[in-house]
């Protein structure tokens, strides 16, 4: 990645794919929570694009296994499009969600580019949970809880191949980081896939450390780093602002070594901010969280950095 490119901001207003409503907030939140202010801090160049638009929610029952599948890709096209404009443009884009499911969007235009370049990928996923169903085995239908398995190849076609012929990404790219609620069926799909899995039980083990020092295992100067960050990754006593809160998730300090550590690569590319839900929040404190992490995430340190 050359030196400091400039940041795109990319607002997906919609909570399309989620269990509640709300997501749809979530750009506004982090916008005044300052995540402009916070980047620009780092002195790093930042274009808000603004919001992008898609079809409202309908709040439907499943139909064959999915919620909202139509809507789903028509948000997601309009993610493809803006994040692949961005990564065209040389920019790093910054995309606002939103639930999950934008992720669909977002990393098949990056696995996409990734591509065309001729650049490894290594996608970081910051999450309670797996995000591996499918419309057979999802308890929902929630496509939210479908974005890592559509990414890989399992799903409906249209998401499957947004970015061209499915799976947009090998599941030997992914590392999942925070994990602690996973349907019983989805975890059989997940070892069949052999995701690379660092679940709390492994961080209450080893540590965070251990577990950033092996998710980032084998990045190199070709590495093009996504971060795909569910702020229900976060334990709920710092981060009580999303739908799908889970007990058990990193506390504060355990957050900032994951994002400073990623940071010390200095190989991240792109990011999602997701599923941050101001209806469920309290004075914004999750989104205000969330923009301090992201701040490490871009290198914010402290003195005793060397
Ligand atoms: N998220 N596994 C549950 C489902 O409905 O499939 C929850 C998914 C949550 C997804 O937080 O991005
Ligand atoms: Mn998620
Ligand atoms: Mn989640
Ligand atoms: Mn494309």
């Amino acid at each position: 990645m050359s030196a400091s490119p400039v940041i795109h901001l990319i607002g997906a207003p919609t909570d399309i794919g989620a269990a509640d409503r709300g997501a749809s907030m979530g750009p506004e939140a982090l916008r005044v929570a300052g995540i402009d202010r916070a980047l620009r801090a780092q002195g790093l160049t930042v274009l808000d694009t603004g919001n992008l638009i898609g079809p409202h929610n309908p709040w439907q029952p499943p139909a064959c296994g999915y919620r909202h599948l139509p809507e789903v890709i028509a948000w997601n096209t309009a993610v493809h499009q803006a994040v692949g404009d961005a990564l065209r443009a040389q920019a790093l884009p910054i995309l606002l969600g939103g639930d999950h499911c934008l992720a669909i969007g977002s990393l098949s235009a990056v696995a996409q580019h990734c591509r065309a370049q001729g650049r490894k990928l290594r996608v970081l996923w910051l999450d309670a949970h797996a995000d591996f169903n499918t419309h057979t085995v999802t308890p929902t239908g929630n496509l939210h809880g479908m974005p890592v398995a559509c990414l890989c190849g399992k799903g409906p076609q249209a998401l499957t191949t947004l970015g061209g012929p499915a799976p947009q990404l090998q599941p030997s790219c992914i590392r999942q980081i925070g994990i602690r609620s996973v349907d019983a069926e989805e975890k059989r799909l997940v070892h069949q896939a052999g995701l690379d899995v660092f679940d709390m039980r492994y961080i209450d083990e080893y540590g965070m450390r251990d577990a950033m020092r092996r998710a980032l295992e084998g990045v190199d100067a070709d590495t093009h780093l996504h971060v795909s960050f569910d702020v229900d990754f976060l334990d709920p006593d710092i981060a009580p602002g999303v739908g799908t809160t889970v007990p058990g998730g990193p506390t504060y300090r355990e957050a900032q070594l994951c994002m400073e550590m990623i940071a010390d690569t200095g190989l991240l590319a792109s990011l999602d901010v997701v599923e941050l839900n101001p209806a469920f929040d309290e004075r914004n404190r999750t989104a205000e969280v969330a923009v301090d992490l992201i701040e490490s995430l871009f290198g914010k340190s402290t003195l005793m950095r060397r």
